[in-house]
C-alpha cells in the first residue's frame, strides 16, 4: 500500500485487527456455466448446453477408466485454506486455475486411482482436450492463418504440473514418434462428442477431414530446463488440415495441460521525424533533489545495445563501452563488472553484440540510463535518461540480418537471471505479441517476479490502438508486471491526451490494462550507430523506459532511506518489493483527459479505464523530497503477509494546516492509497487470472456509512490485483480509515502486499 497527498498526516498507524470471514459455498455443479467461470468464453463456443457437457466428461471418464497413468484433472474445493491444503498434500503435482473466493480449482496430475480416493472434492474431472487449446488459436488455424508462404507460425505446449526435463524429454520422443508414424490421427476419434455449438460442429467437420488427410509430422523440440515443448514451424503450404489435426492431438496426450500458437515478437516502437523535446522535462525535481539512479540496474532485452555511443561509453572522449571485455564474454554464465560506467553487463544472447543504426535498444536504453559522461544532469542540451546515474545489464535479442527479435520466452529466467546477478531488479521489454491473450510467457513473467519479489517488470502496452480495444499484446497481460501505455509528449497536465496508437486494454479476463501511462509520440534518445546522436521515436516502447527509470529512482529513494523524512537517512534505508515500487508509480499517476481515434474524441474520466490504465506517471507528486510544507505525505508498507480472514486497518487525519494546493501542486488535491500485490502464477487456460483476491476499502470517519471502494467501483473489486481509492480535497481534520481485507488467499498461506 502506498499513501499519499499534500495536506495529509499519518498519524496512526496501524491498528491491527482479525476477524474470521465465512467461506461456505460449495462449487456447484461441472455444468457448463461452471466450465465457463473456469476457462472462460471459450466454453461455451465448443459446446452448446450441459447435456454436451455431461456426454463430453462421460466420454473422458470413459477413455481414463482402466488407464494406469497420471492424467491431468480439473480439481476444486471450497476457497477455504484447510480444504486447499488437504488437495494440495494428496496430491503434489499441481498448478492453481482459479480461486473466486468461494471455490478453489487446480490442475492437479494424478492417476484416476488416487482421483477416486479424493471423495470430499466438489468436482474433479479429467481436463477435456478441447479446454487445453489457445483461446481463439481454433479460429486462427481455420481462417488459414498457418498456411502460406508468409507463414511462419509455430505452437508452444506447456506440459502437466510437476514434469521434470527427462519426462519432457520422453514425453517429447512419445509425441514425435505418433506423429511421424500418422498414429496420431486414430487418438483424434474421440476427440469430440457431437456437439450442438457452431464451433463443435466445425470442429468435428475439420477432425474427420484432418483424420483422413493430415500429414505425418516429426519437428518437434524439447525446450531444454523448462516444462514446455515447441514445434518451431508449423506451416503446411496447401491447407489447414494438418495443424488442426496436429494441434488437436497434443491436446488429447495426457501429459499436456496447454496447447498455444508460438509468440511472435515485434517491437513496439514507431519511428517519426524528431521533435525536439525531452520527455523527461516532468521528472526535474527528483533529480534535483538527487534522486538519479545511483546504485540502480536495470535489466534491458532488446535489439542491441551501441556500446560506443557517448551515452554509454566509458568516458567523454572515447574509450569505449567494451575497454572491459569480461563484460561480454562468456555470456552464458552472465559476467558482469559492475565498475563500468555504464553497461555492466552484455549478454549476445540469440542476437550478437552490437545494435543497428539508429536502432531500438540503444535508444530504450538511452532513455533510462543514457548519459554523457561529464555532462550536466538536467541540462537543456543532451538527451540524458531518467536514471542518468544508473547502470545496465543487456540482453541482445535481435542481429543486423534480421529485422525479427528472438528472446528465450519458454525460459525467461534464462534472460533475467544473469541480469539480476548483475544487479537488476527492474527489467524493461520494449516488445511483445499481437495477441490479447494471458499466455505461458505472461504465466512466466508472473511467476518470476512471485518468486524473486524485489523484481518489477515494466512491458511495453502496444502500439495497436487504432484497431480498438483488447488490443493490449501478451506478455503485457500478466498481472505482476506494469503495463505501459503512452500519451502524446506535447500534452501536459491536465491536458494531457492519450497517443491514438497505445494498446487499449482490458486484458481477456477484463483486468485494467494497461496499467500506466506515459509520453510517447516523439522521444529523443541515444541513436545506436552514431559517436553521440540523438533520434526521436514514438511508440509504447519509448514510454514503457521512461517508466522502468522511474522505477529505478523509486528504488534508490527507499534504498538510501528518503522515506519518511524527505531527507536521505541512512538508518531508514530498506529494499522495496517490486509491488512497492508498483504502487508507488501507480499511486502517483494522475488523469489523462482524452483519447482520439479515427477522428472520434473521446473524453476520459476518472482513472482506472482500459485506455489510460491508472493515468499518466508524475512521480514528485508521491515523493516526499525535503522538509518543505508543500511536501507530500507519503506513508508506505512493504511485503506484509496477510491471510484469508485477516483485516488490516490504518487511520489519517488530514492536517488541520490544510490549504487546497494550487499552481504546481494543484495536482496532490487529493488523499490517494493503491494497494498491490504480486500474485502467484497459474494457468495460461484460466478464465480469470488472479488467484488471491484482497480489498481495499477507505472510509471518513465522518461519514462511515459510505465506504469508497476502488477502482471507479460501486462494491469491491474482485478481478485486479492494484486497487487504487482516490479521495478529492478532503478537510482539514478528516480521519480517513484504510482497511484491507484478505478476502481469499488459498494458493499459499499468506500473501504479502505493498
Ligand atoms: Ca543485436
Ligand atoms: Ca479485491
Amino acid at each position: 500500500m502506498h499513501i499519499s497527498g499534500i495536506s495529509l498526516l499519518a498519524f496512526l498507524v496501524p491498528a491491527f485487527t482479525v476477524q474470521s470471514l465465512a467461506t461456505t459455498v460449495s462449487c456447484g455443479a461441472p455444468n457448463l456455466q461452471f466450465l465457463q467461470t473456469v476457462f472462460g468464453k471459450e466454453a461455451v463456443m465448443e459446446l452448446s448446453n450441459d447435456a454436451d457437457v455431461a456426454r463430453l466428461m462421460s466420454l473422458e471418464w470413459g477413455r481414463w477408466e482402466t488407464d494406469p497413468r497420471r492424467l491431468p484433472f480439473l480439481a476444486c474445493t471450497t476457497s477455504n485454506r484447510e480444504s486447499v491444503q488437504h488437495l494440495l498434500n494428496e496430491v503434489p503435482l499441481h498448478v492453481p486455475l482459479m480461486n473466486d473466493g468461494s471455490c478453489a480449482c487446480f490442475v492437479v496430475h494424478a492417476t484416476k486411482d488416487k482421483v477416486d480416493l479424493l471423495a470430499d472434492l466438489e468436482i474433479a474431472t479429467p481436463v477435456p482436450g478441447i479446454f487445453k487449446i489457445a483461446e481463439g488459436f481454433f479460429d486462427q488455424m481455420n481462417s488459414d492463418a498457418f498456411v502460406g508462404a508468409a507463414c511462419r507460425k509455430g505452437v508452444h505446449v506447456t506440459t502437466a504440473p510437476g514434469f521434470d526435463p527427462v519426462d519432457v524429454q520422453e514425453l517429447a520422443d512419445r509425441v514425435r514418434t505418433r506423429l511421424s508414424t500418422g498414429t496420431y490421427r486414430q487418438d483424434l476419434a474421440n476427440f469430440f462428442v457431437s456437439t450442438d455449438s457452431v464451433r463443435g460442429q466445425r470442429w468435428q467437420e475439420r477432425i474427420a477431414t484432418a483424420v483422413s488427410h493430415a500429414k505425418n509430422f516429426t519437428s518437434i523440440e524439447v525446450i531444454a530446463d523448462t516444462p514446455y515443448l515447441s514445434i518451431p514451424d508449423l506451416c503446411f503450404p496447401e491447407d489447414s488440415s494438418s495443424i488442426i489435426a496436429i494441434v488437436a492431438y497434443l491436446a488429447t496426450v495426457p501429459d499436456i495441460v496447454y496447447v498455444e500458437p508460438s509468440p511472435v515478437v515485434t517491437l513496439h516502437n514507431w519511428n517519426s521525424a524528431g521533435i525536439v523535446q525531452s520527455g523527461t522535462s516532468t521528472i526535474a525535481p527528483l533529480w534535483a533533489a538527487g534522486l538519479t539512479g545511483k546504485g540502480q540496474v536495470v535489466g534491458v532485452s532488446d535489439t542491441g545495445l551501441d556500446v560506443t555511443n557517448c551515452y554509454f561509453r566509458q568516458t567523454a572522449g572515447g574509450g569505449g563501452g567494451t575497454s572491459d571485455t569480461s563484460v561480454f564474454t562468456p555470456a552464458s554464465i552472465g559476467a558482469f563488472n559492475i565498475k563500468q560506467r555504464k553497461v555492466v553487463q552484455y549478454v549476445p544472447g540469440n542476437g550478437d553484440s552490437v545494435d543497428v543504426l539508429n536502432g531500438h535498444g540503444t535508444h530504450v536504453c538511452g532513455t533510462i540510463v543514457g548519459y554523457i559522461a561529464g555532462s550536466a544532469i538536467g541540462g537543456t542540451n543532451n538527451y540524458n535518461g531518467v536514471a542518468p546515474e544508473a547502470k545496465v545489464a543487456f540482453f541482445d535479442g535481435g542481429t543486423a540480418q534480421d529485422t525479427g527479435l528472438s528472446f528465450p520466452l519458454s525460459s525467461l529466467h534464462h534472460m533475467y537471471r544473469p541480469q539480476l546477478r548483475a544487479g537488476a531488479r527492474v527489467f524493461s521489454q520494449s516488445w511483445g505479441t499481437g495477441s490479447n491473450n494471458y499466455a505461458s510467457t505472461d504465466v512466466q513473467i508472473d511467476r518470476y517476479m512471485y518468486q524473486n519479489p524485489q523484481t518489477l517488470t515494466i512491458n511495453s502496452a502496444g502500439n495497436d490502438g487504432r484497431l480498438g480495444t483488447s488490443t493490449v499484446g501478451s506478455p503485457s497481460l500478466s498481472k505482476n508486471c506494469i503495463s505501459v501505455g503512452a500519451t502524446d509528449i506535447l500534452t501536459t497536465y491536465p491536458t494531457i491526451n492519450l497517443a491514438d496508437f497505445s494498446s487499449i486494454g482490458p486484458s481477456g479476463d477484463g483486468r485494467f490494462k494497461p496499467d500506466l501511462v506515459a509520453p510517447g509520440t516523439s522521444i529523443i534518445s541515444a541513436a545506436g550507430g552514431t559517436a553521440c546522436g540523438t533520434v526521436g521515436k514514438r511508440g509504447t516502447s519509448m514510454s514503457c523506459p521512461l517508466v522502468a527509470g522511474l522505477a529505478l529512482l523509486v528504488r534508490q529513494y527507499f534504498m538510501e532511506g528518503w522515506y519518511p523524512t524527505g531527507v536521505k537517512t541512512t538508518a531508514n534505508r530498506f529494499v522495496p518489493s517490486g509491488a512497492l515500487v508498483k504502487a508507488m508509480l501507480i499511486n502517483s499517476a494522475v488523469r489523462v483527459q482524452r483519447y482520439t481515434n479515427n477522428s472520434v474524441v473521446l473524453m476520459l474520466g476518472p482513472p482506472p479505464d482500459m485506455y489510460q490504465g491508472f493515468g499518466q506517471v508524475m512521480m514528485s507528486r508521491v515523493l516526499r523530497l525535503g522538509t518543505g510544507s508543500t511536501q507530500p505525505d507519503l506513508f508506505v508498507v512493504t511485503s506484509r503477509p496477510t491471510a484469508t480472514g485477516n483485516v488490516h486497518t490504518y487511520k489519517f487525519t488530514v492536517r488541520s494546516n490544510y490549504v487546497p494546493p494550487t499552481g504546481s501542486n494543484a495536482v496532490r488535491d487529493a488523499f490517494e492509497v493503491t494497494l498491490t500485490w504480486t500474485d502467484p502464477d497459474g494457468l495460461a487456460s484460466a478464465a480469470k487470472n488472479v488467484l488471491h483476491d484482497l480489498d481495499l476499502v477507505a472510509s471518513l470517519d465522518s461519514v462511515p456509512a459510505t465506504p469508497r471502494f476502488p477502482n471507479n467501483l460501486a462494491g469491491p473489486d474482485t478481478l485486479n490485483n492494484v486497487e487504487k481509492i482516490r479521495i478529492e480535497a478532503p478537510s482539514p481534520g478528516d480521519v480517513i480509515t484504510i482497511s484491507i481485507t484478505g478476502t481469499s488467499i488459498v494458493v499459499t498461506p499468506t500473501q504479502t502486499y505493498a
